[in-house]
């Protein structure tokens, strides 16, 4: 008997100390536990209240019960009944009225949260609106004030509230932006809202939490948040698309001639916002300015040229069952010459630097880098 006590009071220490490392020590990219914007922080001071409540349970109920098995157990050689109580009205009390406490105790801070974190927030002068829409496997975002679409890194102020109007073109998706926000779920046909605030620049990381199957997984985002001034560029770049008209050097215009000859232009567009977007048309990524994204496709690595031309290389044995069909095949003497020119035609989209895109092709490698984050 005492060695069990000393077990389960072991597992108890055990577990507290598990968590509290979970807490201390993990501030991994896609950690809940460390927020950088007030939803998420309001929604993380909310399960802290609660796990700390629940510890304080915890150990009121392990105590008495771990005091009473040593106070109360059999003695040696003492074999008589102990005295038979049944029903002690002040128990009976304390043990309604605590758990009572206990529940209001989680349920104000819990309606507080859920109203300063609401689901519909009006839009207000300097929010930023973005309508989200979920696709098998990848992000539309679209900034319909500023005229601007593109997918799977949403591009924020940071200190702006951002609203997100959120529905899905085929199956459900979750929208998950773990430092940011909680999950919101895209369904079709349906209009669902998300807001957060970043209080600081950098590189969020999100993912759907829907099991949306086949390439789930790899159905990731950025929120990029950046000071004003940097978002005011990158917003530019949408609105003033003029690199597109430089006279860009042989390879480049070679890959911007393949982008039609190769199909690629009858899925993905490069000239900005798409007017005639609809739920129900096919709808795939759109390339605009593409050299400034940071991933290749929809977060599974770094948009380097060697990703870039694994991907276009073979699209499905990246992301088994994507749209995206395999457009070489293996025989094809030109594949990596056409995928070349076609990388380097990407990457120059948006960079003002046509020389920084030139060097990166310089170094091109052959075979591809599978590495993913
Ligand atoms: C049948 C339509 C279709 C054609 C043709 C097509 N693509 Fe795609 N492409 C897609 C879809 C769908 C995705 C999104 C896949 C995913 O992430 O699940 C995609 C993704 C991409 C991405 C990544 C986009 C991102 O946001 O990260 C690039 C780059 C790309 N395609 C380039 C090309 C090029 C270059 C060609 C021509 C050689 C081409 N595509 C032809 C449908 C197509
Ligand atoms: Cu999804």
């Amino acid at each position: 008997m005492v060695r069990w006590i000393f077990r389960v009071a072991a597992l108890f220490g055990l577990s507290a100390a598990l968590s509290s490392c979970v807490f201390q020590g993990s501030d991994g990219p896609q950690s809940v536990l460390h927020p950088a914007g007030p939803v998420a922080q309001e929604q993380i001071d909310l399960f802290l209240w609660t796990y700390y409540l629940s510890w304080i349970v915890v150990v009121a109920v392990g105590g008495v019960l771990i005091y009473s098995a040593l106070r109360f157990r059999r003695r040696p050689g003492d074999d008589s009944i102990p005295p038979q109580v049944h029903g002690n009205t002040t128990l009976e009390i304390a043990w309604t009225a605590i758990p009572v406490l206990l529940v209001i105790a989680v349920a104000i801070p819990t309606v507080r949260t859920l109203w300063r974190t609401e689901a519909f927030a009006e839009p207000k002068e300097q929010d930023i609106v973005v309508n989200v829409t979920g696709h098998q496997w990848w992000w539309r975002f679209e900034y319909p004030e500023l005229g601007i679409v593109t997918a799977n890194e949403l591009h924020v102020p940071v200190g702006r509230r951002v609203i997100l109007n959120m529905t899905s073109a085929d199956v459900l998706h979750s929208f998950w932006p773990m430092k940011l926000a909680g999950k919101r779920d895209l369904i079709p046909n349906q209009n669902n809202q998300l807001w957060f605030i970043a209080d600081e620049s950098g590189v969020y990381l999100g993912q759907c939490a829907e099991l949306c199957l086949g390439a789930h997984a790899y159905m990731r985002f950025r929120v990029i948040a950046e000071e004003e001034a940097d978002f005011e560029i990158w917003k530019g770049k949408f609105q003033d698309l003029q690199v597109q008209q430089v006279q860009a050097d042989p390879l480049i215009e070679q890959g911007r001639l393949l982008f039609t000859q190769k199909g690629c232009a009858t899925c993905h567009t490069i000239d900005g916002y798409a007017e005639d977007y609809s739920i129900g048309k096919p709808n795939f990524p759109d390339l605009t300015n593409f050299g400034l994204r940071l991933t290749v496709p929809a977060g599974w690595a770094d948009n380097t040229p060697e990703n870039l031309a694994a991907w276009l290389r073979d699209p499905q044995e990246i992301k088994p069952g994507n749209r995206m069909p395999t457009l070489w095949a293996e025989s094809d003497p030109n594949r990596e010459e056409e995928i070349d020119a076609l990388v380097a035609y990407l990457l120059s989209l948006g960079r003002d630097d046509q020389q920084q895109a030139q060097a990166s092709v310089q170094h091109l490698g052959v075979g591809g880098n599978h590495g993913s984050r």
